[in-house]
């Protein structure tokens, strides 16, 4: 692969019910994050956010502060007047409801357990007699429904099944699953071979569909996720999307049927949803063309079009993608969203193929483009990410359109399931490394992974094996494209272990209780150029330590002139982890001459007073 930076490389399952659960059928399985529990400073300290900061403001800006809940207890009939909102509002309530349901299962909350329970009452009584639901519809003119392909009606539907699903593998319960099932048998009488023809204007039916053939067994689902999929790019889409001239149907995706893709365009967060999806039914189907779309369509996103925080998307204009090497920083678009989009997709192409080159940029979007977008306190949000800011940019506590808030409260409490991944005689792979402890099972033997580190304050990590029997399996550990130069020792004993073309170095031996293997991952700081070709950044250097990206902010720069920073040849830099700053965090302290300055994480910006920042640094040969 080319590598687009010059000096970096760039590059649930939970058996809980009833039902008839079917498994993914990736090549690699990751361990579901019910069966993780993250110990580690770093993610422990933003969970802890979540569960408490994160999680209220979702509530009370759905609840109280805004009509999203109450559109529903009108659409239930228990409530008089019209919609009030977006017309996709509901999905925020559907998206805050995932993040409260998966935050139930490693921090049971008996409130909000209720509290989903009454939502759920709300949401079953505003859903109609024949399965369809959507308050926007349903309090306007229902007679209208299913008529513009733009209004969301599938993307609401989707993050409906998502959270019913949640709700479900959470609970055991299935009073929301049963919405869920009725709401898709209604979509699978209406639309479907030979039925009426539909383009779902924003993606995300598809890849919940698939979730919920997964947590019921019928294939139905997954079918007409499949139909769904093939109905792009033939024309049949209908609405505002495709009346609007300088939309048109790419900014959905509906240019070329899906296996033809190799251009990324449109919309950043549909897109990544529709890859996500693709990813899903291929992997279930069996679909060559399917996989070799996403892998065209990978290099051209992650080659020519993603920055080096890994958000996408750098244009407001279309929410989306714009030309190649089109990066500006000050008016970089990068929705939060649409960084949490690039970690589905990435996390699914790393399950279909076990390299690691896609962990990669996984790790980049998470560690820098989604975390940037919330908080350190979880209670304040971004929605656009830019990489350089006059001052005037700053977190909110909600939005208008809030799908950025909900959608960072779902995703944080599942980061657990990215971590490893097992995949039968190919045995573990240790993709992120997240101080946690985790059971799965390999060869037919039960494994406790115990893992212990500082990363990504530093990288050393150790793992202890505890296999129930010893058992002879390989452990892939990877080795994170950032990473020039590494150690790695068994029991005490230094390996020699290559890394392999996949990213991973892999030990294979016989297994047994209390086995220790100790990584260190050399993390120096790094000096990054971009591409040439990004005019935004010609003269100028980015700072990278590890998997995070590196900024200055006004705050730090006390008494010094702003424009005056500048990065040279001989410019030096020093680490130190500072307890007492922000969060705690290994802070950069460079020099240049005699001129010094101050460096912190691209994520944590913007949670002092408000001030000037940049990501990319003027730079002196
Ligand atoms: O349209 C639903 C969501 O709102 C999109 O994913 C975001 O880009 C925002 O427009
Ligand atoms: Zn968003």
């Amino acid at each position: 692969m080319k590598s687009f930076w010059k000096i970096t490389v760039l590059s649930l399952i939970v058996v809980f019910s009833a039902c008839k659960e079917t498994a993914l059928k990736y090549s690699a399985q990751p361990v579901p994050f019910n069966q993780v529990k993250i110990t580690d400073q770093f993610w422990s300290s933003r969970l802890q956010a979540h569960a408490h900061a994160t999680l209220e403001t979702c509530i009370a800006q759905t609840q109280d502060s805004t009509e999203r809940i109450n559109n529903f207890i009108k659409a239930a009939g228990l409530m008089q007047g019209g919609h009030e909102g977006i017309y996709f509002d509901d999905s925020d309530v559907y998206k805050a409801m995932e993040g409260i349901a998966y935050s139930l299962i490693n921090n049971p909350n008996p409130e909000n357990e209720a509290l989903l329970d009454r939502w759920i009452g709300y949401i079953a009584k505003a859903q109609q007699g024949d399965g369809y639901l959507n308050t926007f519809y349903t309090l306007n003119h229902q007679e209208d429904s299913w008529t513009d392909m733009e209004k969301h009606e599938m993307y609401c539907g989707g993050h409906m099944i998502e959270a019913a699903v949640a709700h479900h593998k959470a609970t055991g319960k299935n009073s929301f699953l049963d919405v869920a099932v009725k709401f898709a048998d209604h979509l699978a009488t209406e639309f479907g071979p030979g039925k009426k023809h539909w383009v779902a204007g924003h993606e995300e039916i598809e890849l919940a569909l698939v979730k919920l053939y997964h947590e019921t067994g019928d294939k139905k689902y997954l079918d007409l996720s499949y139909w769904l999929l093939e109905e792009r790019g033939h024309g049949h889409g209908k609405g505002e999307i495709w009346n609007k001239e300088h939309w048109g149907p790419a900014y959905c995706q509906d240019d070329v049927p899906v296996a033809e893709i190799s251009d990324i365009k449109g919309h950043a967060v549909r897109a990544m949803y529709l890859f996500s999806g693709m990813a899903d039914v291929a992997a279930e189907k069996d679909l060559p063309e399917y996989t070799a779309a996403l892998e065209r369509v990978w290099e051209d996103v992650v080659e020519r079009n993603m920055y080096i925080t890994g958000g996408i998307g750098s244009s407001g204009d279309n929410e989306g993608f714009s030309n190649d090497y089109d990066l500006p920083n000050k008016e970089a678009y990068c929705e939060t969203c649409a960084s949490i989009g690039m970690v589905m997709w990435n996390n699914r192409m790393n399950l279909f193929s076990k390299d690691a080159k896609y962990i990669d940029v996984m790790e980049r979007s998470m560690y820098n483009g989604v975390l940037a977008g919330i908080s350190l306190e979880g209670d304040r949000f971004f929605y656009v990410n830019p990489l350089e800011s006059e001052g005037h940019h700053h977190r909110q506590q909600w939005f208008g359109c809030a799908c950025c808030p909900s959608n960072v409260s779902r995703f944080l409490p599942s980061v657990g399931g990215y971590i490893y991944a097992v995949s039968g005689a190919k045995g573990v792979f240790v993709n992120l490394y997240v101080g946690s402890t985790a059971t799965m099972d390999v060869k037919h033997t039960k494994l406790e992974l115990m893992q212990n580190t500082n990363y990504p304050w530093n990288g050393k990590i150790e793992l202890e094996i505890q296999p129930e029997m010893e058992t002879k399996f390989p452990v892939n550990l990877r080795i994170p494209g950032w990473c020039k130069s590494f150690s790695l020792s068994v029991n005490g004993q230094k390996q020699n272990a290559a890394k392999q073309e996949n990213g991973y170095v892999a030990l294979e031996r016989s297994w047994k209780k209390g086995d220790k293997v100790e990584l260190n991952l050399d993390m120096p700081v790094e000096v990054v150029a971009a591409d040439p070709r990004v005019t935004a950044n010609v003269g100028k250097r980015a700072i990278q330590r590890g998997p995070l990206v590196y900024c200055v902010e006004e705050n730090d720069q006390a008494n010094k002139n702003w424009n005056d920073l500048q990065l040279t040849d001989a410019s030096t830099f020093q680490t130190a982890y500072a307890s007492g700053i922000l969060d705690g965090m290994v802070e950069i302290q460079g020099r240049t001459g005699e001129e010094n300055f101050t460096l912190i994480p691209y994520f944590a910006w913007d949670n002092r007073e408000a001030g000037r920042m940049k990501v990319w640094l003027d730079y002196n040969e």
